[in-house]
């Protein structure tokens, strides 16, 4: 290796990119914005690294950051940052769709909003964006009487999409426009635009941007939006099976011992959330509580760089504290006046859904009791490259209830999805 070194610190800086911003406590800190590129000088300790910042060099976070801004942005520049090849690829094959559509309670819930609005949806013009197979569409033309649905849809499924509409009799009513929601011309304004765009953890995937661009051009004044408003909910918990299976295993397999490879699992199977898991109502070591909330008619897209929210629980149940299990509900508004709100709660309290729940784990479990309270924060990060991913950041401090009174630990951890 032939590096030429200036002095002891600054061998060979490498280059890395903000995942997301963060504000220095400290003087020797730095404060930077997610996106920034910052020098790493020196890795100092695991959790606090010397970098440098426009000239400036401070100790930054180093979960905050990802390697590579370099060739990020060379990919990014020769690749789509919002994939969209790839990502309306998949959506032209039914793996997907399947997917979602054997989701009863996904279906089911958007079947409901159309059924107990059938009324209020008489001679409404409505925009169903994203409409995959069209079953949204071909709800509102068989459960209701809408003038027109116009059936939006990117992929190739589109083309299959039209022939569904005629195959069940509903060509006078849907109208299939096969183009990016972005993109597509409309003979007129919409009172509904529905959409089921929710990704993992509400807003991965970032199909809502697609959703608010087009409400901003499409529905007119007093239109309304399905869903109408979204919220995200988070709960400390256990997740004891998933730490044994990935963690605890290495302890003694076959009477040996194999601790060396903790470091490796906790970065190949702790870093990234994970997707698909379902948490029994049993393992929520306290009552889940909301920590973001998002108003469909007034959230704008600039919005959506970056979202925070506050949490403190007050833990319920004596165990071990592993991660937090996030999920999502979203509120349809009633059309006309008086009817009742539907709502679809992907939560552990209800029936399982296809984007089950999303587990983010700490690095290693803490022994919380009844009475001790979790209060902190949860940062949604988008990322400022490649558009259909986030960073969650948790920030947590744990107040014990028992024996040394002034005892608390604080931890933060920043979870890349995917990206
Ligand atoms: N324009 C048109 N169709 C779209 C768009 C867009 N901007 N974005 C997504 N789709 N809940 N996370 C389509 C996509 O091709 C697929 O058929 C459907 O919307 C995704 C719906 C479920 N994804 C989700």
């Amino acid at each position: 290796m032939q590096t030429e070194k200036e002095d002891e610190e600054d061998s060979s800086p490498e280059e890395y990119v903000a995942l997301c911003s963060f504000t220095g406590s400290d003087s020797d800190q730095l404060t930077f914005s997610s996106g920034d590129r910052l020098l790493v000088h020196a890795k100092t300790s695991s959790d606090w690294w010397w970098a440098e910042l426009q000239g400036v060099k401070g100790y930054v976070p180093a979960c905050y950051l990802q390697q590579g801004a370099a060739e990020e942005e060379e990919d990014a520049s020769l690749e789509d940052p919002w994939q969209d090849e790839e990502y309306f690829g998949s959506y032209g094959t039914l793996r997907l769709h399947l997917e979602m559509l054997s989701d009863k309670s996904r279906t089911e819930a958007y079947r409901q909003v159309v059924l107990s609005n059938s009324a209020s949806l008489r001679s409404k013009v409505v925009m169903d964006l994203g409409c995959g197979t069209g079953i949204i569409s071909l709800f509102c033309a068989q459960l209701a009487q809408p003038s027109v649905v116009y059936a939006v849809e990117a992929s190739s499924m589109a083309e299959y999409t039209r022939q569904l509409v005629k195959q069940n009799g509903c060509e006078e009513v849907v109208t299939v426009l096969q183009g990016r929601a972005e993109e597509i011309e409309l003979p007129e304004q919409v009172d509904v635009l529905v959409s089921e765009w929710m990704g993992n953890c509400l807003l991965f995937e970032f199909m809502v941007e697609s959703v608010l661009l087009a409400r901003d051009r499409w529905l007119r004044e007093g239109g309304v939006m399905w869903p109408s408003s979204a919220a995200l909910t988070l709960v400390p918990c256990q997740a004891d099976s998933y730490f044994a299976e990935k963690m605890a295993f290495w302890e003694r397999p076959y009477g040996l011992d194999f601790t060396p490879l903790q470091p490796l699992a906790q970065q190949e199977f702790f870093t990234k959330p994970k997707f698909s898991h379902l948490i029994e109502p049993d393992d929520c070591l306290s009552t889940p509580s909301d920590v973001i909330s998002l108003d469909m008619y007034t959230l704008q897209v600039k919005d959506l760089e970056e979202i925070t929210g506050q949490f403190q629980f007050c833990v319920t149940k004596s165990g071990f504290f592993h991660g937090f299990t996030a999920w999502f509900t979203v509120y349809f508004e009633s059309l006309g006046t008086g009817g009742s709100t539907v709502e679809l709660n992907t939560g552990p309290n209800s029936e399982p859904t296809h984007w089950k729940q999303t587990l983010f784990m700490l690095d290693r479990p803490v022994s919380v009791y009844s009475g001790d309270t979790i209060s902190g924060s949860v940062l949604l990060c988008r990322n400022p490259v490649w558009r259909r991913h986030m960073t969650v950041t948790l920030h947590w401090k744990i107040n014990s209830s028992t024996e040394e009174t002034d005892n608390c630990q604080v931890g933060t951890k920043s979870f890349p999805m995917w990206r």
